[in-house]
């Protein structure tokens, strides 16, 4: 078969395996990305083989239950028993997918640079078993070039051809954990190909499981759309982070202000300050894109400003406490103080980059005896040193000399939490505007 033929043929196989749902995908990697993708695939009629490195999860997955927050193991169990989805710790059995979703994790080092390890372990992985016919689409949040530069060799170095014998795209993940509106099937996808028939296969094959495909140009254009969405967070959550800084020297009351200027109906958008940013995405895909143009002698100083302006949040609220038990002739040492909430964010359970554990930290280092409580994380461990959620009682909060509320839960009662406590630190404005309480 002639090589144009031969990649027509694996294009249009393809394509046909699209339309019919005889596709056979596979996911790398079923955490918060992956699982909740290979149940929309099973979903659009395809069967998915999920592969991960945890032995619990595959058995948990096979065995009917889910273990990401937004999955109902009803429907892991549904698609288990219908025989739709399967998983494996096996990476030999890469070789049975026609098409393959990356949804591994891209932390950042000690040192803030890209940690692409698990995107070059998969990659290495799916290189030993590539075939002809195959799609690989990469959907870790990673810096622009890393498919073009990473994954497109290794995978050439086969002696395949890409957009002719195997397909190569990207689509970031647009996952946003607890988000009851916005999901899988229903955020609009990003696509970009290495090559035009690349884009084609990709488009063709997520189509049935994404209500909205958004094709792009080139997989760098859609590497770098997911990097500015979180940049734009990044740099506007900054901004409103010093305009509270600013308004606390000013004596403004900054959440008056920014509650003002947002009724503005046009060309303005919401941000809160709060005690900093957390999560697996704010504070790490900036630093993705930062660190890519460093290599090209160009620094990317809005990036860099205000991740330094969120990073130092935690220390300018922790000063925040200081101050308030020095008003009461208390020193921060051996003072009891009360952490409301440790989750990156409201009402979900993930402490990952969490302020709270900078706030915990902080105060800990200034000699403070610090407990917390959080509704949906019962315990963690930092540091090696493991901590119990307090159950919010009058007699927890009475006992504080000070309660810094850190995540604004909304299964907190904070009319208990304003009756009881001596000093509250409000970093997310979550009580009735007014100054600091105090009894
Ligand atoms: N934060 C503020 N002020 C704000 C908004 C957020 O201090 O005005 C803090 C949060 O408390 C949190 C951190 O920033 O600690 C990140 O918050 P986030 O709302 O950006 O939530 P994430 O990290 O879960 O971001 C995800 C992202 N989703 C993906 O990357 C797929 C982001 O793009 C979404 O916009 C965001 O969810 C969302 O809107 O919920």
């Amino acid at each position: 078969m002639s090589r144009a033929t031969s990649a027509g043929s694996s294009a249009d196989a393809l394509l046909a395996k699209a339309r019919d749902r005889t596709a056979r995908f596979g996911v790398v990697g079923l955490g918060y990305v992956g699982l909740p993708l290979a149940m929309e695939l099973v979903r659009a009629g395809y069967t998915v083989l999920g592969f991960d490195s945890s032995a619990r999860v595959v058995d948990g997955v096979n065995g009917g239950t889910s273990h990401v927050q937004d999955v109902p193991s009803r429907a892991v169990a549904e698609a288990v028993k219908a025989g739709k989805l399967s998983a494996t710790t096996d990476l030999a059995r890469l070789k049975e997918p026609d098409a393959i979703s990356i949804c591994v994790p891209t932390p950042l080092s000690k040192t803030k640079d890209p940690d692409v390890s698990y995107v070059l372990a998969a990659t290495e992985s799916v290189k030993k078993s590539l075939r002809r016919g195959q799609l690989v689409v990469l959907e870790s949040t990673t810096y622009p070039g890393t498919t073009r530069e990473l994954l497109l060799p290794a995978f050439e170095r086969t002696g395949l051809t890409v957009g002719e014998d195997f397909f190569l795209a990207f689509s970031p993940e647009r996952v946003d954990p607890g988000n009851s509106r916005w999901n899988t099937r229903n955020t609009p996808k990003v696509l970009g190909g290495i090559t035009p028939a690349c884009l084609r296969v990709a488009t063709a094959l997520y189509q049935p499981a994404i209500e909205t495909l958004v094709p792009v140009s080139s997989t760098e254009a859609a590497e770098l759309v997911k990097i500015l969405e979180n940049t734009f967070r990044s740099v506007n959550i900054g901004l409103v982070n010093e305009m509270a800084i600013v308004c606390d020297k000013l004596g403004v009351d900054v959440w008056e202000v920014i509650d003002a200027a947002a009724t503005k109906p046009f060309g303005f958008m919401k941000f809160t300050p709060g005690p900093g940013v957390g999560g697996h995405c704010i504070p790490l895909d900036p630093h993705y894109l930062a660190w890519k143009m460093r290599t090209l002698n160009y620094r990317t100083r809005f990036i860099e400003l205000a991740g330094e302006i969120n990073a130092e949040m935690p220390e300018y609220w922790v000063g925040r406490v200081v101050d308030g038990l020095n008003e009461r002739g208390k020193a921060v040492r051996g003072s009891r103080v009360l952490v409301l909430g440790v989750a990156y964010k409201k009402d979900i359970e993930d402490i990952r980059e969490s302020p709270a554990l900078d706030v915990i930290r902080l105060l800990q280092q200034r000699g403070a005896d610090v407990d917390y409580h959080d509704p949906h994380v019962p315990r963690f461990r930092e540091d090696g040193v493991e901590l119990v959620s307090l159950p919010l009682t009058a007699e927890t909060l009475r006992r504080a000399d000070c309660v810094i509320i850190v995540t604004d839960h909304s299964a907190i009662d904070y009319a208990l939490v304003a009756r009881e406590a001596a000093l509250i630190v409000d970093t997310r404005h979550v009580l009735p505007r007014r100054p600091e309480a105090e009894r």
